[in-house]
């Protein structure tokens, strides 16, 4: 049977097509959606291995105890109730997700804005969209998307911003690249202060200062208006605010760009060149404390050129969460209300209450995430429910969001894991069901509606989030409110009061579909919003008309400004923060699979060889990174993709898999004052050496446990790898190995290593090996490949790499396939291939969801440098 649903992951929102056999589910590209047409990336390949129950949690946790339901939903209805009789309703907290379907994420909305009566209600979409929200909406008049996917295929300069495109949105990257590549004479530009695979597209790289964009835009929108380009017939009919915007960006200084003028004119020239121009932009927009000027400087040059509207043009904000953009609609924001209202207006306020018939509305904004867990610490929060997200892992200064959760009176987790930095400090923690197993909508990047749909139930005890949410609002005495049967009629209630939103003259409308049958909801195909009587589908404002009260877009006067804090003598390095391709945030399904964690198994800190040099950096050591918040310890990559003075360390590790590598201990939580966006990509830090006595790398099947200094735990094909290292030599590396895996009562195949901080022992029963362990004083060289595909076999492991006859295929570039990286350079040299695509040829490397190609390309263009330089 096949199921026809939506990948869990990124805001591209790709069709999935799920087999569900005897011996698993497997993954395809639904080849009739149209976000991927057929597409996926490695994460959305692999979402079949990442439905295993090992490790989910079964049954409601109070405390140290498994519960049942009723005791659970009792407990927390009692609590919020009390809290609320006792100190009013802003005394409680709710902290959501982009990734709740639209129907967890109404209902929830419902309880806390309708019935329980407070705005304190805010979601990790704080940390991601809130920026472009509000930028939006000073723009527009209202929170909107304008453009489609499409308009990246049709575009002949496209511009991303602070976006890595080809690890974060992989698919919408290579319908781009499959543009670009049937239309060569299209242009691609890349801001981004790093060297990102996404630059392999791009014909133009601009190295940004970071913080730099405003200043950039404006300088573009002063370039306009100098070379007599400005759209003035456009600007008369439906802009305002251009002479001041103008002005501003007259005024800007050009130099914070930290540009070439050489850049700045090839970037002024190739977006000028072409009027089908579209700018893509996410995180390092975002996440600034300028977030919102740098969302209206990029709005401001395609409205005062009137490029927006209309196929191949336009703004286009990349949304990260599968159903971030679903959030938006309902109105998850403290500062938002229901289907694009205004919670501040008493009229919208009104209607909603009316058709809520909800018994309070807060009459102001709630507490955005950052002064929520401000709140929280005070203990001006006495009850707060987390649900699918991890605010100690994920919040800038996450240490103190973790002790300040620990100290709340009473805390409440809905996850499907109990073992996250949040479920870990909570007093109750509640099983919700996942992706594969929970059904509803979500809305993607360019605002399709499609569904997600369950394969198989959920295990244990685990409930959908709108039944739990719905279970508690029961017994908290709303009943009557919160009776659905299920989410059909969740999702008509939701699009029944668009209907009544449209009226306040407001985009978001799918009152069309308010009356959807049961039936049809089943079976419904993805479409976009809105969906009514008088507009379905397509673009916006190509009849130049906006949400504005004079109907008119706004430009808006912005002007740069410097980055929250300045980098010093000693914090003289500044942290940028984000993804990698493989893993999902804080990996508690990504990391489910070997496959995916064989890209890159361990945090890091990107650092530039100069840098390393002078601190004293070996490549593959470990480093020390400071900042008066915390501190981490992460893995040496040295490479010149970053520039000097700037090091950049990925979000995804946890206490549960790298307890020093949780990089938002070290950021700093400093927000843009209109979006409450904290700056996560540019917190001064002090960087030193960690001084190992030594380092290690084990295998086993079985989870390894270690309580040195510094380790990082992963999967792999065969069971688990874990990197580790210590201030001290362990006195007995036997003991110490038998700890780390828990082993009793087994063979020792070897030990050697006479020298000290050196070993290499492996332990094996019935011929087969469970474990191993190497160390050394200086960083292992072991092949990971190799040593952790021998577990459970009888090879012998303790060589550490292959024999003579097999070479090391090096750390996996192709997850599909399963290709190293030095396979792919060995066949580069020996069989003289000069493209991707014959590289794929030869090896099937990236031939399949192209994820990696970006990291073919490059090692082609490091194969050819070497071979040219010889
Ligand atoms: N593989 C993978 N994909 C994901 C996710 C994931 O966890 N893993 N998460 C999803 C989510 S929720 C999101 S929000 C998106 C995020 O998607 P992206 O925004 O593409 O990802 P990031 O890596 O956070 O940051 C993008 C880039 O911003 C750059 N940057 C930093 N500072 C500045 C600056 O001042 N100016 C400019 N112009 N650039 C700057 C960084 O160097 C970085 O390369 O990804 C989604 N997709
Ligand atoms: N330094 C730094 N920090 C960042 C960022 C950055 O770029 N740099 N990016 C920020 C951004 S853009 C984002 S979006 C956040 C993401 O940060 P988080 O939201 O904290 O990260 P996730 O790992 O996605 O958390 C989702 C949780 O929900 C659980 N879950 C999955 N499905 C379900 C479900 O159906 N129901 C329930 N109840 N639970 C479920 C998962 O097991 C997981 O624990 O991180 C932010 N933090
Ligand atoms: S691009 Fe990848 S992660 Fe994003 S929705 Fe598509 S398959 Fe999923
Ligand atoms: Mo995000």
């Amino acid at each position: 049977m096949s199921v026809k649903t939506t990948c869990a992951y990124c805001g591209v929102g790709c069709g999935v097509l799920a087999d569900v056999g005897p011996n698993g589910v497997a993954i395809k590209g639904d080849p009739d959606h149209p976000a991927n047409f057929g597409r996926l990336c490695s994460k959305g390949s692999a979402l079949g291995e990442t439905l295993g129950t090992e490790g989910r949690l079964l049954a409601p946790q109070i405390g140290d105890r498994s519960a049942g339901w009723d005791e659970a939903l009792d407990l927390v209805a009692d609590k919020f109730s009390a809290a609320i009789a006792e100190h009013g309703p802003d005394s409680v907290a709710f902290y959501v997700s982009g990734q709740l379907l639209t129907e967890d994420y109404y209902v929830i909305n419902k309880l806390a804005k309708g019935f329980v009566g407070t705005a304190n209600i805010d979601t990790n979409s704080r940390l991601c969209m809130a920026s472009t929200v509000v930028g939006h909406k000073r723009a527009f008049g209202t929170d909107t998307v304008p453009g489609l996917y499409t308009d990246l295929e049709e575009a002949d300069t496209v511009v991303l911003v602070g976006s890595n495109l080809a690890w974060c949105h992989p698919v919408l990257y290579q319908r781009l690249a499959a543009a670009k590549a049937a239309r060569p004479e299209m242009r691609v530009i890349n801001v981004d202060p790093r060297r990102t695979a996404t630059c392999d597209l791009a014909d133009l790289h601009l190295r940004i200062a970071p913080g730099g964009d405003v200043a950039l835009f404006n300088h573009l929108l002063a370039e306009i208006s100098e070379r007599g380009l400005v759209d003035e017939a456009y600007l008369t009919e439906a802009v305002s605010g251009f002479e001041a915007a103008l002005d501003a960006a007259r005024a800007d200084d050009v130099s914070e760009t930290g540009l070439s003028d050489a850049d700045l004119a090839a970037f002024v020239d190739l977006w000028l060149a072409n009027e089908k121009t579209v700018t893509v932009f996410s995180q390092g927009v975002n996440q600034s404390t300028s977030g919102v000027d740098k969302v209206n400087s990029i709005i401001n040059c395609h409205l005062a050129t009137g490029r927006i509207g209309k196929a191949g043009m336009g703004p286009l904000s990349v949304t990260g969460q599968p159903n971030a953009m679903g959030g938006r609609e309902v109105g998850g924001l403290a500062n938002t209300l229901a289907c694009h209202l205004d919670i501040e207006n008493p009229d919208h306020s009104k209607a909603v209450q009316d058709f809520w018939n909800a018994p309070v509305m807060p009459a102001a904004q709630g507490l955005k995430a950052i002064d929520m867990f401000d709140a929280v610490e005070r203990g001006d929060i006495k009850a707060l429910w987390v649900i699918c997200t991890n605010p100690a892992q994920s919040l800038p200064d996450a240490d103190r969001v973790r002790a300040a959760i620990k100290g709340c009176d009473f805390v409440v987790v809905s996850d499907m894991y109990d073992t996250t930095d949040t479920a870990q400090v909570a007093d109750v923690v509640l099983p919700a069901s996942g992706w594969g197993e929970k059904f509803g909508t979500v809305t993607n990047s360019d605002r399709l509606i499609s569904r997600q749909r369950a394969l198989r139930a959920a295990p244990g005890k685990a409930r959908h989030d709108w039944e739990i949410i719905c279970g508690v609002a029961r017994r908290m005495g709303f009943g009557e409110a919160f009776n659905y049967h299920g989410p059909a009629e969740i999702f008509r209630e939701h699009a029944a009061l668009s209907g009544i939103a449209a009226a306040f003259n407001k985009d978001f409308d799918i009152s069309g579909l308010a009356e959807i049958s049961d039936d049809d909801y089943e079976t419904f195909e993805p479409q976009h919003w809105p969906v009514s009587a008088v507009k379905t589908g397509g673009r916006f404002f190509g009849d130049r008309k906006f949400f504005t009260e004079d109907g008119r877009a706004r430009m808006v006067a912005v002007s740069h400004r410097p980055l929250a804090q300045a980098t010093d003598e000693d914090r003289p390095y500044r942290l940028n923060t984000g993804r990698i391709r493989d893993q999902w945030h804080t990996m508690t399904r990504t990391g489910q699979t070997g496959r995916l964690t064989q890209h890159m198994g361990e945090p890091y800190l990107e650092i530039h060889p100069e840098d390393a040099l002078k601190l004293g950096l070996a490549a593959a050591t470990l480093a020390k990174v400071d900042s008066p918040h915390g501190s981490a310890i992460l893995r040496v990559m040295i490479s010149d993709r970053v520039t000097q003075g700037e090091v950049f360390a990925p979000l995804h590790w946890t206490e549960d898999t790298c307890p020093t590598g949780r990089v938002n201990a070290l950021v700093a939580p400093n927000v843009d004052k209109l979006s409450g966006q904290p700056e996560s990509k540019a917190t001064p830090v002090s960087i030193s050496p960690y001084k190992a006595a030594w380092y290690g790398f084990a295998v086993s099947a079985q989870k390894p446990q270690a309580k040195t200094d510094y380790w990082a735990r992963a999967r792999t094909n065969a069971g688990w790898q874990v990197e580790l290292s210590h201030h001290e030599v362990p006195e007995d590396w036997q003991s110490f190995a038998l700890e780390v895996f828990g082993l009793r009562d087994v063979d020792i195949m070897s030990v050697s290593g006479a020298k000290p901080g050196s070993a290499r022992i492996a332990f094996q029963k019935d011929g087969q090996v469970l474990a191993a362990l190497f160390a050394a004083p200086t960083p292992v060289e072991v092949s990971r490949q190799f040593v952790s595909s021998a577990i459970g076999s009888d090879i012998p492991i303790l060589a550490g790499r292959p024999g003579a006859d097999q070479p090391d295929p090096g750390p996996t570039l192709c997850a599909c396939f399963n290709v190293g990286a030095n396979t792919i350079l060995r066949a580069i040299e020996t069989q003289n291939l000069a493209t991707v695509e014959e590289i794929g040829s030869a090896l099937e490397a990236g031939t399949n969801c192209g994820s990696c190609r970006p990291e073919i390309s490059a090692i082609l263009a490091g194969a050819h440098l070497k071979t040219a330089a010889e």
